[in-house]
């Protein structure tokens, strides 16, 4: 899973980078446009899987991980001179999800916050982004038709960009547009800004954070949202845990920001977890809602799509209760599915193939 930490200057994306990665890069108040984007890859922290490799031993546990990338402040006009530079914006591109951090704390030099304003510019300065993309390749298009290279797969494309376009030109996000799966298919090189699942993170100062009531509801009428408190959990990714939980308490934080982030990542973009165990590996995998044995099977190694037989399945859930797999048969709760077997949540998968 990638997620791509964005929003303006000073807003405190490397602050929150830090709290999420553990990481120590420095902050400051002045805005490097040329520094690099910070990469970190973290481990999701599921309970289900530390627990499973308790009862298995494997000699190697793997959880799922975040790719967290801490992108360069978008400033006011960027869309037209780019959003990020082009280093960034191929990062960007790879992300899954976006997360827009957005300032809801004093600072000396930009003064007092202004959450909703500066969420309205973002907004506008990543349509005005996709719409320079979708503006150019059209005309790149009727360039090609010109010179008689009119394909249907060409007209395909220049009919779908030309919905993007309207719809950009309305002020809505591209992802709000429902495109036929060909549709789809013929933009999906181009990764607009506005089409990838968006969270905002709305990061709030020691003094007042958990009394945004108002700011949150009105945040999350347009958006799934969740509240940081940016310093606060930078400092606590640097103290020991029993330190964590006091201050945590203290400021009545239930879960690390990196927990909360990621369940509001997985809730955007759909996904769920399914585990395989085993004596050699523990292991949890990332697959979207909907998906199948076959699909799931095929996250694992393409090889176990292609000779795909069945798969054995038990859920985590019956495992807590019969507390081994010999009561799960005893019970008759072992299953045996096919290739469209809808994976839940929660399974624990053994998939039988054919080299
Ligand atoms: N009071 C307060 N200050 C914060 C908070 N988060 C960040 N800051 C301060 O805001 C300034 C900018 O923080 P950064 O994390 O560097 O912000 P950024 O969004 O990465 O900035 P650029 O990379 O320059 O766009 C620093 O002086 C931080 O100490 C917060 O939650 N509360
Ligand atoms: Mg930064």
């Amino acid at each position: 899973m990638k997620i791509g930490l964005i929003g303006l200057s000073n807003s405190g994306k490397t602050t929150i980078f830090n709290a999420l990665t553990k990481f120590e890069v420095p902050v400051s108040t002045y805005t490097n446009a040329k520094a690099k984007p910070n990469l970190a890859v973290v481990p999701v922290v599921d309970e289900r899987i530390s627990y499973l490799s308790k009862m298995y031993k494997p000699k190697k546990t793997t959880y799922a991980t975040v790719e967290i990338t801490d992108f360069g402040g978008i400033t006011e006009d960027s869309a037209r001179n780019g959003v990020f530079s082009s280093s960034s914006m191929g990062l960007i591109k790879n992300t899954e999800a976006l997360a827009l951090v957005v300032r809801n704390f004093h600072d000396d030099l930009m003064g007092a916050p202004t959450p909703l304003q500066d969420l309205e510019q973002i907004d506008v300065e990543l349509l005005l982004s996709d719409l320079v993309i979708t503006e150019k390749r059209l005309e790149r298009i009727k360039w090609c038709y010109k010179r008689g290279q009119e394909t249907n797969t060409l007209l395909l494309e220049e009919k779908t960009l030309q919905k993007i376009t309207e719809q950009l030109n309305n002020n809505q996000p591209a992802r709000d547009l429902k495109l036929a799966e060909d549709e789809e298919k013929s933009i999906r090189g181009f990764q607009f800004l506005t089409r990838k699942p968006l969270m905002v993170i709305l990061n709030s100062d020691e003094t007042n954070f958990g009394k945004n009531q108002d700011l949150l509801s009105e945040i999350t009428s347009k958006y799934k949202a969740i509240e940081f408190v940016g310093n606060f959990e930078m400092e606590l990714s640097r103290l020991n845990d029993k330190e964590v939980e006091i201050f945590m308490k203290d400021m009545g934080i239930q879960e690390s920001a990196r927990d909360r982030l990621t369940r509001l990542a997985y809730e955007i973009l759909g996904y769920l977890s399914f585990f395989t165990v085993g004596s050699d590996e523990v292991r949890a995998w990332n697959i979207y809602k909907g998906m199948t044995a076959v699909e799931a099977a095929g996250t694992i190694h393409t090889d176990l799509a292609h000779g795909f037989i069945r798969a054995e399945c038990f859920s985590y859930d019956d495992l807590m209760e019969c507390e081994s797999e010999r009561k799960i048969r005893d019970k008759g709760r072992f299953r045996l599915e096919g290739k469209d077997y809808i994976v839940s949540d929660g399974d624990i998968l053994a998939i039988r193939f054919n080299v």
